[in-house]
Formats: structure tokens, C-alpha cells, sequence
């Protein structure tokens, strides 16, 4: 099975991540209603067993929480895929919420960069602010060594946009994370 089990305790949070590329069960609590909402969304939709449980400094607002959690995600996504070897390695996918569409595309390629464009509706979606999409998915992209570019194609609902974006997400890296015959997808032979 390709899992991980990554853990994080820093003076802003305490986090512990639990992801299973090959299915498995969802269980979020992060204390922000709609991250866990779009955490739940993303594991559903991409076939992932993640259990997230994340403790954080909620009373300066969700920052830390978010970003954090996506450091530690991403750390479990490089540990679950290993070498990179025998993977699709490219998913893409857009994700229609609605009146809001998303885009994202991803190459796990261990060059880690991110591409977003994002011009949210509202400014914040219960107690989540809506700028720290664009973090989480930094954080993700960065400690994963996902080559990932994300867009909000348009939409008026902050909460359609950011699902969207979401779900779109989870079905380019099951994508891009599927077995297939063969070594490193790679001219240079190892990613
Ligand atoms: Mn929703």
C-alpha cells in the first residue's frame, strides 16, 4: 500500500496526517468548518484514505492552520509516492461547480512550482479566508514536488469556486498518482 503518516508540532500548530494513495476512509477535523469541508471534498473525490487532525492558533485566524496542513499533506504525498517510479506522473482536470469552473493541472515531477490564478468572489467563506487557497496548494505543491498550476476560470460563489478548485485538484493527482507498467515516466529515466 502506499501510505504515509506524517506528524508536525511547531509553537502555532500541531498537526498529524494520515494518507493512503490506494483508498481508505475520510476523517477531518482541523477546527475550520470549511477547510475540513474542502479537505473532505478533495480525499472523496480523489479515492484517498486522510485522516487529518489539526490543532491550531485559530484565535489569530485559519493561516497557520491551512498552511501548515498543507505542508504536512505534501509531505505525505512525497513519502506515499516514493521514487516516483511507475506513476501516470501528468493529471489534469477541470472541475465545473455551478456557475464556477476550475482548472488544475499537475506534473509530479520533484520540481516543485506553482502557477495560481484565482480571483475569489468573497473574501472569506464561513471562518476561512478564501487568499489561503492559494497557500494551502503552495504548501502542497512545494513539499510534494508537484509542478502545479491551478485557476479559477470564473464564478460568483466563493464556496463553488474554491470546491471547484478543490475537486478538480483531487482528480488531476489521482490522475497524475495511478499505477502504470513501466519505470519513471521520464526521458531522463528517474524523476
Ligand atoms: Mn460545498
Amino acid at each position: 500500500m502506499r501510505t504515509s503518516v506524517q506528524n508536525r508540532k511547531t509553537g502555532e500548530t500541531d498537526i498529524s496526517v494520515s494518507l493512503s494513495l490506494d483508498g481508505g476512509d475520510s476523517r477531518i477535523s482541523t477546527g475550520v468548518g470549511f477547510f475540513d469541508h474542502m479537505l473532505n471534498s478533495f480525499a472523496v473525490h480523489g479515492g484517498f484514505g486522510l485522516a487529518v487532525s489539526a490543532a491550531g492558533d485559530l484565535n489569530v485566524d485559519c493561516h497557520h492552520t491551512v498552511e501548515d496542513t498543507g505542508i504536512v499533506l505534501g509531505k505525505a504525498f512525497a513519502e506515499a509516492i516514493g521514487d516516483r517510479s511507475g506513476i501516470a506522473r501528468f493529471g489534469s482536470f477541470f472541475a465545473p461547480m455551478d456557475e464556477s469552473l476550475a482548472f488544475v493541472s499537475v506534473d509530479i515531477s520533484g520540481r516543485p512550482f506553482l502557477v495560481f490564478h484565482a480571483d475569489f468572489a468573497q473574501e472569506r467563506v464561513g471562518e476561512y479566508d478564501t487568499c489561503m487557497t492559494e497557500e494551502f496548494f503552495r504548501a502542497l505543491a512545494f513539499q510534494a514536488g508537484f509542478t502545479l498550476h491551478a485557476r479559477v476560470e470564473y464564478g460568483t460563489n466563493a464556496h463553488h469556486q474554491t470546491e471547484a478548485l478543490f475537486k478538480a485538484a483531487a482528480h488531476a493527482i489521482r490522475a497524475a498518482v495511478t499505477l502504470r507498467n513501466g519505470g519513471a515516466l521520464s526521458t531522463k529515466g528517474s524523476l
